[in-house]
């Protein structure tokens, strides 16, 4: 289904034919864009930048590319198209047809589970709105700049859902969800991860890495719900989400791939004195980042999350791939369990660990990431290895949370934790001076001197193209 750019709110919903949620969703919109003029990128409303905007849902040609000023970007409400006759794939409820409507014994719980998705969006884009007063070139300020434009339509996505089936207190929690705000002491966003300070690049593309894919997980975990439009909804986002991921990648590979070049020209490990990033700076960032991300997927052992598969609100990652009943009345599945101060694995029903099955998925997924980015370092001559710290570090969700693990997993007390963290989490001294090397550099084809370029432009334009002008 194409989608008519002529309507204040682009859709694929027939948003026209539903006058009262049209009504709905116009008044909402100014209040939208009040938020993205307050919260969204500083300094760049005049920019025209070269943005994709969604035309259709169709898995080829679904976006166009130009340049546009973010302000007058068409974020607009798409869903995957109808998979027909769908049924539920899991829970109590297999097998029945899935829902169109909100089931009234489930409208709390989703209610909740679209709000902290929701919440979660605008966060990101406050979290990063100073980021590109700093960028390292103009191809990185277009990339900052398309991720931000898109959770931006996240937010609408559940903003959508939440007027179209959750009545008078969806309406109020869409409100809400522009009044909160990232790191607000007094309204702060839902989930830990999303009130940090993302102040540096180096943040940033951790960031894309590893909370945008906790993003990709819940996403497909939520695409499997028997909530039908929120299953559609997510289905759609998460197109969009591998660019996300994309940048935190390639922007991490980058750096480590630069500091390589700087550690061959200057023969030393410590890059700094050459406004590089040191691999051991990015290592703690990757701690820290990691464990602020794994918190996300909840505690290990959840009654929540049993409830919402039984129920059939969540589902896991690649619910129909898994060779199982779907329903987990009995199945086991094991996890690291935490006793008496020692971490070993433990056979527990499947149903309450659901939660940390998905932080397994997600785990192996960041591994791969990982093994990229030491193939660079390895490519380079040089032997170094980045690694994910062990699950129990730094963790301030679940069972590890009351007391102090290594980064190899090691039970610690106070004094040896507060001693050593330096080791393992970025310091003050050293995050000041990764923002020290954050200069702007946004002359075309140009980048800053702790990034490499990289392979290839965006949609095939060159690396040197003019991703934004600066007006
Ligand atoms: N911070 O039973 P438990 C994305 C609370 S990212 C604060 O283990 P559950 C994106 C929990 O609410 C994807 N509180 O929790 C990325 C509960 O509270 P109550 C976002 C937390 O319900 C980058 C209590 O602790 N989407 O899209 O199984 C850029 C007990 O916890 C946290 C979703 O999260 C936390 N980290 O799991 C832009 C999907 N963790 O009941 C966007 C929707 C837990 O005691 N959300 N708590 O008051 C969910 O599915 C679930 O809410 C969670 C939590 C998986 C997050
Ligand atoms: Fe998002
Ligand atoms: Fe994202």
């Amino acid at each position: 289904m194409a989608i008519d750019y002529n309507e204040r709110i682009p859709n694929n919903v027939d948003l026209a034919d539903n006058r009262r949620l049209q009504r709905a969703l116009e008044a909402w919109q100014p209040g939208y864009l009040d938020w993205w003029g307050e919260m969204g990128p500083s300094d760049f409303s005049q920019a025209d930048v070269y943005l994709r905007t969604a035309i259709s849902v169709e898995t080829d040609g679904w976006a166009h590319f130009g340049h546009v000023k973010m302000p007058e970007y068409r974020w607009g409400i798409f869903l995957a198209a109808p998979e027909a006759d769908r049924h539920i794939a899991f829970g109590a409820h297999k097998g029945e047809a899935v829902w169109q409507e909100v089931p009234g014994e489930h409208r709390a719980t989703l209610r909740r589970l679209i709000v902290t998705q929701g919440d979660t969006e605008p966060a990101s884009v406050e979290q990063q709105r100073l980021l590109g007063l700093t960028c390292p070139s103009l191809y990185d300020l277009r990339n900052l700049f398309q991720v931000n434009i898109e959770e931006g339509r996240h937010l609408w996505a559940m903003a959508y859902l939440l007027h179209a089936h959750f009545g008078r207190d969806g309406r109020e929690e869409a409100e809400a969800l522009l009044e909160r705000r990232s790191g607000d002491v007094d309204k702060p966003r839902i989930l830990g991860a999303f009130n940090e300070a993302t102040p540096d690049w180096l943040s940033f593309f951790m960031f894309t890495f590893f909370t945008d894919r906790d993003g990709k997980y819940q996403l497909a975990s939520l695409a499997e719900s028997a909530f039908d439009p929120l299953a559609r909804t997510c289905r759609f986002m998460l197109t969009e989400e591998a660019h996300h991921m994309f940048v935190g990648d390639t922007g991490i590979q980058r750096v480590v791939g630069r500091t390589c070049e700087l550690m061959k020209a200057h023969d030393t490990e410590d890059v700094a004195p050459h406004g590089g990033i040191n691999l051991d700076t990015v290592q703690r960032y990757l701690n820290f980042h990691f464990a602020v991300s794994i918190d996300l997927f909840g505690g290990e052992f959840s009654t929540n999350a049993a409830n919402y598969f039984s129920a059939g609100l969540k589902g896991r990652y690649r619910e129909e791939k898994i060779e199982d009943d779907h329903v987990l009345a009995t199945a086991h599945y094991s996890v690291p369990k935490l006793e008496g101060g020692v971490i070993s694995e433990s056979e527990e029903a499947a149903l309450t660990v659901i939660n940390e099955r998905l932080r397994d998925d997600y785990i192996e997924d960041c591994e791969k990431g990982i093994e990229r980015w030491n193939r660079v370092i390895r490519e380079s001559g040089f032997d170094h290895v980045l690694r994910l710290p062990h699950r129990a570090f730094q963790r301030a969700i679940g069972q590890y949370r009351e007391a102090h693990f290594t980064p190899e997993g090691k039970a610690i007390g106070d004094a040896e934790w507060s001693a050593r963290k330096d080791e393992w989490l970025p310091s003050e001294a050293e995050r000041a001076h990764v923002i020290s090397l954050m200069q702007r550099v946004v002359e075309p084809g140009k980048f800053a001197g702790w990034i490499a370029p990289p392979r290839r432009g965006i949609n095939g334009q060159p690396i040197d193209f003019d991703y934004v002008h600066l007006g």
